[in-house]
């Protein structure tokens, strides 16, 4: 059994702890206490010392710093029963604190009731969760009341035992405290993370479009976004589900040719069937085309300039789902309005959200966009043979477009056109023979093409298909253990490769 003598006072909601306070004083305990709940008790006639004298500081930062000082800390968590700290105490002058009572900001109870994000930063308690957690661990000598709904069971505590607790009552309401604020930072955490969420989504906050299905006509979907502030729909009808995300795979592209003279891309399903840049935005268009003219149908199709109307007479041999530029001109609308079903939109220049949020299990994910590009000057030849200017630029073209292609990648280009790729495999093999087969059935050369691949080659296998089917320059991460089996192939078949250290799966 061990006797209270000291108590501090810090509760945020004085009601209920009138009765405690009367208690404690009848019982000779000595209170000490922050601000508010100093002037509650001084009003009920009760002496009671200002945790100021304690500390020789005054309430400082608007009250962010009242109670985090050595004398209060000291005071709860010296170690009774060991002599150096009963010395050291003595030495600084530390009073012991035998009880401690918090009532945390209400920091839920802000969230809720819809308060700023600064009145809600305010709420977040420091010293008191500080007392808790310095009153619980010290339970030995210390309770520690952390919740106003305790108050009735530490009176009777404090009447049946005339002001004592025994080990196992303080143990029990450490157990609690640590219960307690460990509720508490989970609320904070929440918040942290679902403020990232809705950052996304708060555009849309007011903002929910509900969407005719989502990726398949039994699933329900809804857009939460502003669609109007990314785009002007010149023609056609709603964006479906898999628009959108075909959409959204066709800005994330283009953007990384937007210093390009022209540049076109072809999006089926999220992955690119074609990609060109070109001194014009027909040539773009045509070279983009030819990579893969049969996906181009039904197609989701992009470019970085402003569609003229030699562009829109190609375009619109193509039926394709929907085109969008940064602008038409008003004979190249005209035409291209002539087909029904076709959606035109054309882009306004909007910053996007740098962060990625998908869900998994019961939970969420989320994380930076990938938005490294390596350029010529990020390569680290690591063969006898450094590729050609001419090679480096079609690296820097085929690393642009893997970076954006479902993993397992091999992309196959020459300078300014995607030949061909491999998507989404399982194998990186199997991708580049994919990529190969693709390149060929549509009628390119793949000699002096280049190769680009999202990670690192484990095996020597895939640069020997790669020689064998006429590529001669490849870039890729590297970082494999058999990177030099790799490397001494190329050697031997007089291909240069070039390595970045960054490796862009995407899934
Ligand atoms: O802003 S704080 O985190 N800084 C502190 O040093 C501190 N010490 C106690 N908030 C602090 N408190 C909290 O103040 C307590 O948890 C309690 O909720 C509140 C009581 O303040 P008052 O007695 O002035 O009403």
């Amino acid at each position: 059994m061990k006797k209270i003598a000291s108590a501090l006072l810090s509760v945020y909601y004085k009601d209920g702890l009138e009765p405690i306070v009367r208690l404690l004083h009848e019982q000779g305990v000595t209170l000490y206490s922050t601000g508010g709940t100093q002037t509650f008790i001084e009003q009920l006639g009760i002496p009671v010392i200002p945790v100021e004298d304690l500390t020789g500081y005054p309430s400082i930062f608007g009250g962010r710093v009242k109670t985090l000082h050595p004398a209060v800390f000291g005071g709860i968590l010296y170690r009774r029963d060991l002599p150096e700290d009963v010395a050291q105490a003595e030495r600084h002058q530390i009073p012991a604190i035998d009880m401690v009572v918090v009532d945390l900001y209400p920091f839920e109870e802000t969230v809720a009731s819809g308060a700023s994000a600064e009145d809600i930063i305010e709420k977040i308690d420091i010293g008191g969760i500080s007392l808790i957690r310095a009153g619980a661990k010290n339970f030995a000598d210390t309770l520690i009341v952390s919740s106003r709904n305790q108050y009735a069971d530490v009176l009777s505590i404090l009447t049946a035992k005339s002001g004592a607790t025994d080990l196992d009552d303080r143990r029990r309401y450490a157990q609690e405290a640590f219960a307690t604020t460990s509720h508490y930072d989970t609320a904070i955490n929440k918040y942290f993370v679902g403020q990232s969420a809705t950052e996304l989504s708060d555009t849309k906050a007011g903002h929910a479009t509900v969407l005719r299905y989502g990726e398949n006509p039994h699933q329900s979907a809804t857009f939460y976004g502003d669609l109007d502030a990314m785009f002007d729909k010149l023609h056609g009808k709603e964006l479906s589900f898999n628009n959108l995300v075909d959409v959204d795979a066709c800005i994330q592209l283009i953007d990384e040719f937007a210093d390009e003279s022209a540049a076109f891309a072809i999006i089926k399903h999220t992955n690119a069937c074609g990609v060109a840049t070109a001194p014009t935005a027909k040539e773009a268009y045509l070279n983009a085309l030819a990579c893969d003219p049969v996906s181009a149908f039904g197609g989701v199709v992009v470019t970085n300039r402003p569609v003229d109307l030699e562009t829109a007479e190609e375009l619109n041999k193509l039926f394709m789902e929907i085109l969008i530029a940064p602008e038409f001109a008003p004979e190249a609308l005209t035409l291209l309005q002539s087909k029904k079903n076709r959606i035109l939109l054309r882009r306004k220049p909007v910053e996007l959200p740098t962060k990625l949020v998908k869900t998994i299990l019961n939970g969420v994910l989320e994380q930076d966009k990938d938005n490294r590009t390596e350029t010529g000057a990020d390569f680290t030849v690591v063969t006898d043979k450094a590729p050609t200017d001419s090679e480096v630029k079609a690296l820097e073209f085929a690393l642009k477009v893997c970076k954006h292609t479902k993993s397992n990648t091999i992309v196959l280009a020459k300078e300014g056109q995607l030949l061909a790729s491999g998507v989404g495999q399982t194998s990186r093999v199997d991708a580049l023979r994919q990529a190969i087969e693709k390149a060929h059935a549509f009628g390119f050369d793949l000699n002096g093409s280049v190769m680009a691949s999202d990670a690192f080659f484990p095996f020597p296998d895939c640069v020997e298909i790669a020689h064998q089917a006429g590529i001669t320059a490849v870039v890729q991460p590297g970082g494999s253990i058999r990177d030099k089996d790799s490397v001494d192939y190329c050697n031997a078949n007089g291909l240069a490769m070039v390595t970045t250290g960054v490796r862009h799966f995407k899934h």
